[in-house]
């Protein structure tokens, strides 16, 4: 009954982590699928390009001259959304004009030296050297911050400006809307059942089995239950980690070969370099107990049929709630079966 209502017909699901529903409208998939495997888009890059801000020995917009970086290569966005400045405070002039003043930092951190990779195409060492970058980073800026967000923004369809493999970090001294909803509903979930949710969920999935795309000694990706992007994905670790500075030497080379795993089968998908946002939400850094929160990262990719056909989230989304077609369900299955050999690899 339960399986029949969420593979043919209309329903929303729960989103324990953000509290918010979405719509699923399996029935709209009843054909078999049809989206078509394109020949590759990409083009193909050089290792070092003379006129990209990232590349080593480079210069950026403002003049800063780039080292020439061996591994990775952090530095201070020279566009900076957030200042680092020394008060903040937060102001209500009446229940219309409330705003807070906040403090930050923002930086770019390159991957890799070479201009013509992705986390996909780079060696399980090389990816480690990324997490390394990570965990220093969020040590750093979690000293001084509340919220350290590390994402990346991959491809131009997510706005990203340039294809050397680079992504960002966002350090806050506020708690934002997506991790204050994700504290919230985790503490109330802990106190209301004394465990923790993600571990618990994670727990169920694996006995459930359908929307497990990849996993390894130390990590799962799966397509959560609440998904709302077609192949969007969680990866959890198996064990309880509050925070990415609490991982040890086995969980950074077990995440390093799952990250590639999971994004070689991104691109194996549509035979694209697979564009996505995608972060890292662990526990807040203000010193306070933080049994609730599971380190997760969440990968949030547009597309949905092919290379070029993406989901858009407007209309009905903008103006009631997010909705999908294909299932969690059926979206891990496809992702599941997917090699894990890239596909510019095979010979
Ligand atoms: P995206 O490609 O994800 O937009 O990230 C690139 C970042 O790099 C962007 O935030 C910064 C932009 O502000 N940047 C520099 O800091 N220096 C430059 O010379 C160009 C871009
Ligand atoms: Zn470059």
């Amino acid at each position: 009954m339960q399986n029949k209502i969420f593979s043919e017909t209309s329903h929303r699901r729960f989103n324990p982590l953000t509290g918010e529903w979405v719509l699923v409208s399996p029935h709209r998939t009843k054909r078999p699928w049809q989206g078509k495997v394109e020949a590759s888009h990409d083009f193909s890059r050089p290792a070092y390009d003379a006129g990209c801000y990232l590349c080593p020995g480079n210069e950026r917009a403002g003049g800063n001259i780039n080292p020439d970086y061996e591994k990775t290569f952090v530095f201070r966005n020279d566009f900076s959304a957030l200042m680092d400045i020394r008060e903040t405070r937060d102001t209500e002039l009446n229940p219309f004009i409330k705003y807070g003043s906040v403090s930050g930092e923002c930086r770019v951190i390159c991957f890799s030296p070479r201009h013509d990779l992705t986390i996909a195409e780079m060696s399980v060492v090389e990816i480690t050297n990324v997490i390394d970058a990570w965990m220093e980073q969020s040590e750093e800026l979690g000293r001084k911050y509340k919220w350290v967000q590390i994402f990346e923004n991959k491809g131009e369809v997510m706005g990203c400006s340039n294809p050397h493999p680079h992504g960002q970090i966002w350090a806050s001294s506020f708690l934002p809307n997506e991790p204050a909803k994700e504290n919230k509903n985790q503490l109330d979930y802990l106190v209301k059942n004394d465990s923790v949710l993600l571990k618990d969920y994670l727990d169920y999935d694996i006995k459930e089995q359908s929307r497990i795309v990849v996993e390894n000694q130390n990590w799962i990706v799966l397509v959560p239950f609440w998904a709302t992007w077609p192949f969007e994905t969680i990866l959890l670790p198996r064990k309880h980690i509050a925070r990415i500075t609490e991982m040890d030497e086995t969980d950074k080379s077990s995440l390093a070969e799952i990250l590639q795993k999971i994004t070689c089968k991104y691109d194996n998908l549509f035979n694209v370099s697979f564009p996505y946002t995608m972060g890292w939400h662990g526990a807040p850094y203000n010193g306070e107990q933080m049994k609730h929160w599971q380190l997760h990262a969440h990968f949030y990719p547009p597309l949905l049929r092919s290379a070029t056909i993406k989901k858009f989230m407007v209309g009905y989304e903008m103006l009631s709630e997010a909705q999908r077609d294909i299932t969690p369900e059926q979206a891990a299955m496809r992702l599941r079966e997917l090699p894990t050999v890239h596909y510019s690899n095979k010979s």
